[in-house]
C-alpha cells in the first residue's frame, strides 16, 4: 500500500483591478486579514502596486493591490494607471471589481474594453453589494456577464466580508501547482518606511479636501531604531505652494497635529512598538513632475 501522496502546493499572483474607489485596497486588507493598503472615501488613493500574501489551505496567494484605472491627465496619474495595467498583465489572475452601486461607469468601460484584447478571461467581483438592492444587482450581473469575459462572476461586499470566502476558495484551487514564492509569515513586500508614509497619506487623504490630497505626497527621511524599543519616524509631507503648505498646518499648527496624532497611533498600531514620529511640510512647486518623487514612490517616471 502506497502513503498517501500530498496535497501538492500552489502559488500565484492575482491583481485587484478596477476603477477609482470600487474597493481594492479594501478587499485586499480583507483578504489578507491585516490593514496593509490605505483605505479613504476619496478617488485615487492608491497611488503604487501593493503585495498581500494570503495562505488558503495548500495555496499561497499573492494578492496585487493596484491604483484605480482611469483617463490621466498628470504624469503622475500615467504612471499609476500604467502600475495598475502592468500588475494585470504579470499576474496569473486579473480579479476585475465593480462597485455595484455605480454599475458601470466611464472607468469601467474602458477596463472592460481593454479586458476584451485580452486572450484570456478575467474574474469578476461586482463589490459593495451591500449598498444595493438585490434585484438591481441581477440587471448588472447579467450586463456584466454578457461582456464574455469573466468567469466566474462573484458578488461581494469587501467591506463586510460576504463572498470574499468564495473568492479565496476559488483562487487558490485555480491557481498553477508550484512551491510558494514567500515565507509562510510573510504578509506584503513593502517596506516599513513605504507603509508608514501611506499611513500619514492617509490621513493627508482624510483630513484634508479638494485638490490637496492630489497636490502632495509623504516620503519617509528618517527612521531610526531606538535602544528602548521605539522607532523615531520623520517624514516629509510635500505640497506644491505655500497656500497648501498653510492649510495642511492649519491654524496655529492644528491640523497638522491632527495628521500626526492619528498618523502615529495607527502606526503603533501597526508596528506594535512606541513611535516618535515628525512631520515636516514642503513647498516643492514641481514635486508631481519630480523623478525622485516618482522613485519614492516606485513609480515609472516615464509610463
Ligand atoms: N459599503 C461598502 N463600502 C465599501 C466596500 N468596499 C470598499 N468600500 C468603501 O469604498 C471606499 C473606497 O475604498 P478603497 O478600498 O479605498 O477603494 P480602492 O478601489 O482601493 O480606491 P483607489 O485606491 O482610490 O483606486 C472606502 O470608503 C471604502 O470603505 C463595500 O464592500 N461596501
Ligand atoms: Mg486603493
Amino acid at each position: 500500500m502506497g502513503e498517501a501522496q500530498p496535497t501538492p502546493t500552489r502559488c500565484g499572483y492575482v491583481a485587484l483591478i478596477g476603477a477609482p474607489n470600487s474597493g481594492k485596497s479594501t478587499l485586499l486588507n480583507r483578504l489578507v486579514g491585516r490593514k496593509l493598503a490605505i483605505v479613504t472615501p476619496k478617488a485615487q488613493t492608491t497611488r503604487n502596486r501593493l503585495l498581500g500574501i494570503a495562505i488558503e489551505g495548500p495555496a499561497q496567494i499573492v494578492f496585487v493591490d493596484t491604483p484605480g484605472i482611469f483617463a490621466p491627465r498628470r504624469r503622475l496619474d500615467r504612471a499609476m494607471v500604467a502600475a495598475a495595467w502592468s500588475g494585470a498583465e504579470d499576474a496569473d489572475e486579473a480579479l476585475l471589481l465593480v462597485d455595484a452601486s455605480r454599475g458601470i461607469d466611464r472607468d469601467t468601460r474602458r477596463i472592460l474594453d481593454r479586458l476584451a484584447r485580452r486572450s484570456r478571461r478575467s474574474i469578476l467581483a461586482l463589490n459593495k453589494i451591500d449598498l444595493v438592492p438585490r434585484e438591481s444587482l441581477l440587471g448588472l450581473t447579467d450586463a456584466l456577464s454578457r461582456e464574455g469575459l469573466f468567469d466566474p462572476i462573484f458578488m461581494i461586499s469587501g467591506l463586510k466580508g460576504d463572498g470574499v470566502e468564495d473568492v479565496k476558495r476559488h483562487l487558490a484551487a485555480s491557481l498553477p501547482q508550484g512551491p510558494w514564492l514567500f515565507p509562510e509569515d510573510q504578509l506584503s513586500d513593502a517596506p516599513e518606511r513605504l507603509i508608514a508614509a501611506e499611513v500619514t497619506r492617509e490621513q493627508v487623504f482624510l483630513q484634508l479636501h479638494d485638490e490637496l490630497p492630489y497636490a502632495s505626497t509623504v516620503e519617509t527621511e528618517q527612521w531610526e531604531d531606538k535602544a528602548d524599543g521605539s522607532v523615531r519616524i520623520e517624514q516629509v509631507i510635500y505640497v506644491q505652494r505655500p497656500s497648501q503648505r498653510a492649510i495642511v498646518l492649519g491654524e496655529g499648527g492644528k491640523r497638522i497635529k491632527t495628521i500626526g496624532a492619528r498618523a502615529r497611533a495607527e502606526l503603533e498600531h501597526m508596528l506594535e512598538r512606541r513611535v516618535h514620529l515628525f512631520l515636516f511640510v514642503k513647498v516643492r512647486q514641481n514635486w508631481i513632475d519630480d523623478r525622485e518623487r516618482f522613485e519614492a514612490l516606485g513609480l515609472d517616471y516615464d509610463a
